[in-house]
Parts: structure tokens; sequence; C-alpha cells
């Protein structure tokens, strides 16, 4: 009783600092987390948790990643920052591996995953001037209904989600939104002229892991190619083994123009992002007309290659893929009449919560923190479930039962 008490203060304490001295822009699970571990994370009280949401898909490597850690401590003590004024010794290694990897001509170096999409919007902008032809200023990019890039000024100004946009204008013009999954909306939109690009989640992620029926990506690219339109897919959240392919768009053997990568890029170490495309795309920017002061830092160059070299050594995409199915079937045998429905792809997987209060899925996540369980609810009824890539058949099943017994509280 006495050690209860005490948990619970020590938990109070930090979160009264976070509610008085912090911005009150998020409304966190009532959990204060202190370290981490591959697939687990401890409060400040020293209770352990399986981590279902890997800092929103950039933990895939797991949490303190020995190797991923190790090059951050190493490179830490040798050089850290250059700016892009002058060479460092560690990018051009970094641009050679990842550019390999992922197999493109080059790679632009970011940080955030939202300055990464501006990137990718830049980019395709500088292309339709100048290599499509289109009259400056007029170009459009044609984004999806429910989408989510990120929170920069321009990003939200395509945003279909209210809370992301309203009172932030004037807003950046330049994008048309269509509805997602609908090949016919792409098809019509394509017919403008001015159309540059189609910037698109191969998976919609915020919107409750939402996933495009087979052939909608292809069918997408080959519109897109017909039309001499960039297709830009923001695989921030869908990318590097999440969904048990090296890509989302592998699924369908889809190769973006422009591919937007961040999150898993540094195995949640550092913020880590990168737009890789090819030549004719990559080389209409110029020295001076785009950069970051921290973008191509030696350090993040070497974490970055840890956290890739860890995905394929350890086997952490095939993983996610059969992890991914077992989970899936498992959860789909719950007979639970509050669990309306389990979707996704290899580790990136929700549930929809039906239930008549309308804070059920809030709850239930309470419930799934009391038996050891982080997720958190999305767009009131969906909760997202993506545990580290790392995580095994036995977990799973001790998971796929800590759900269960939590629906429990929904009677
Ligand atoms: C928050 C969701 C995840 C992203 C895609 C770009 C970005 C993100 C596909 C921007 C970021 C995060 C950020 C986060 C919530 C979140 C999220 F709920 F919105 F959908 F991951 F599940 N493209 N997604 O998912 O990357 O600038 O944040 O590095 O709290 O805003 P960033």
């Amino acid at each position: 009783m006495q050690s209860t008490i005490t948990q619970s203060e020590k938990t109070a304490h930090y979160i009264s600092l976070e509610e008085k001295f912090g911005a009150h822009n998020y409304h966190p699970l009532p959990v204060v987390l202190d370290r981490g571990e591959g697939v687990f994370v401890w409060d400040v009280d020293g209770k352990r948790y399986y981590d279902f949401l890997s800092g929103y898909s950039a933990v895939n490597q797991g949490h303190c990643h020995p190797i991923i850690t190790q090059a951050l401590i190493q490179q830490s003590q040798q050089l850290t920052l250059t700016s892009r004024a002058f060479y460092n010794s560690s990018l051009g290694e970094y641009e050679k591996f990842i550019t390999s990897y992922l197999g493109y001509d080059k790679v632009m170096p970011m940080n955030s995953g939202a300055e990464a999409v501006e990137t990718a919007i830049k980019l395709c902008r500088k292309w339709a001037y100048e290599v499509k032809g289109i009259n400056e200023s007029d170009a459009i990019i044609i984004v999806c209904d429910g989408n989510f890039h990120g929170r920069t000024t321009t990003i939200i100004s395509f945003s279909t989600d209210e809370p992301s946009r309203k009172n932030f204008g004037p807003l950046t013009t330049g994008f048309i939104s269509i509805p997602y999954n609908d090949i016919n909306s792409l098809q019509l939109a394509l017919e403008n002229k001015n159309i540059a690009g189609f910037l698109v989640e191969p998976i919609q992620g915020e919107a409750g892991v939402l996933v495009p029926d087979n052939g909608y990506l292809s069918q997408a690219k080959l519109l897109c190619e017909k039309n001499n339109v960039l297709f830009i897919a923001d695989e921030i959240q869908t990318g590097l083994g999440r969904t048990g392919k090296l890509l989302a768009c592998d699924y369908e053997n889809v190769r973006p123009d422009i591919l937007v990568l961040g999150k898993a890029l540094s195995g949640g170490t550092m913020p880590v992002s990168a737009v890789l495309a090819d030549d004719e795309i990559m080389l209409t920017i110029k020295p001076g007309q785009h950069g970051s002061t921290f973008g191509g830092n030696p350090l993040s160059c070497k974490v970055a290659i840890a956290a890739l070299q860890v995905l394929k050594d350890e086997n952490l995409i095939e993983n996610a893929a059969t992890m991914g199915e077992l989970f899936r079937s498992k959860i789909k045998e719950i007979d639970s009449k509050y669990l309306n429905l389990v979707r996704g792809k290899g580790l990136l997987n929700a549930i929809v919560i039906n239930h008549s209060d309308k804070d059920a899925a809030w709850n239930l996540c309470l419930e799934l923190k009391e038996n050891n369980l982080l997720a958190k609810p999305t767009h009131g009824d969906k909760i997202r479930f993506a545990p580290p890539l790392t995580i095994t058949k036995d977990q799973i099943l001790e998971c796929v039962e800590i759900i269960k017994v939590s629906l429990n509280i929904l009677d």
C-alpha cells in the first residue's frame, strides 16, 4: 500500500511539471517513462510495459538498440556537427550507403519528417517548373483526404483534419485533396495539366491505419507516369520494415519518384529524415536553394547507417511480416462485441472499438496500461498497435492475451 502511494506521487510529480511548464499541445496517457530496452519501456516506478506505439513507429529496431547506441556514442565523441559549409567524413559514406540500400541516385538529408515532406514538395515544384515546364506558381500537388504529413504551415494547408488546420492560416495554396483509395478521383484530377505530383501515404497512419485496396498504389503510379506527374511516397511511418516489407510500396512493386523517410531511420534515437530521388529530380535544387543546419550531420549519418544495417542483419522486416500475420489472426479469434475489426500490414495495425461510450478506446488504453501494455487511441475509436519489429512470437501471444483480458473493462 505504502509503495503504491509513493508510486503515484512520483508519477504525479512529473506530470505536473509538464502540465505547468510545457505547452499543452498533447494529451498523453498518464504514464511517465524512464527507460527502454527492446520491446519494453519502464515507468518511473519501475513498472515494465510492452511498447505498442514505438515512438509512432520510430523505434522499429527496439529501444536503445546496442549497435545503434554504440554508433551514436562513438560518433558523438568524434564529431557531431560541421554544417554543410564544409564536407565531413561521414556524409558521403552515408549517402552512398542509403542510396544503394534503397536504389536511388541521390539523397537529400533532413531531420524531422515534416521537414523532409516540405523538401519533397519543394523538389516537386522545382522539377515541375524546370523540367516539366509548368508556368511558375501554377504547379499543383494532389494529396489525399485524411492525410497526415506533419505540422508545418504548408503541410497543414492541405490537411483535412480540422484541429490540425483551424486558425493557423493564411495557408499555402497549390494543393488539391481527393478521396484516398479512389483511383477514379485520381484519374479525374490528373486531367489538369498543371499537376506536378501526387503525394500519398501507402497506408494512412493517422487516419487509423487505412490500408488501400490491392492495386491502388500500382495503378496510381501508372497514372502518374502516363501524365508525367511525380509519385511522392511518404513512407515516414510505413517505411523501413514496419509493414513487413522494406517499403510499403514494395507490396505493389511501386518505385516512388520521390521517397520520403524519417522516424526509424535513426531507430528512434534522434531526428533523422531523408528524401530520395534520381538525378533528373534531385539536381533541380542547386546550392543556396535549400538546406538545413543539422541535415546530414555526422552523428545522424552514423546513426542512420547503423539503424539501416540492424534492420537487415536482424531480419526485422521478415519478422514484422510474420509477427503481424500472427497478431492479426490471434486478435480476430478474440470474441468481443466491442472489437469491430483489426486491420493493418506487418506490425502497423489498428483495432476499431465499437462502443456507445465515446471514451471507450481511451478507457481501454488505460486498462491496457494497467496490464502492462502501452498504446494510444486515434480518432476516438481506433487504437494503433505498432510494437518494435524485434518482438517475438511468445511476446505477441502474451500481448494478445493482455488485449483480450483488458477488453473486459468495456462491459
Ligand atoms: C505528432 C500520427 C503517427 C507521419 C507521416 C510525416 C510525419 C508523420 C506519415 C511527420 C508523423 C506522427 C507525428 C505525431 C503523431 C504521428 C502519427 F498519429 F499522426 F499518425 F506516427 F502515427 N508523415 N507522424 O506519420 O513527421 O515531423 O513528426 O517527424 O505527434 O504529431 P515528424
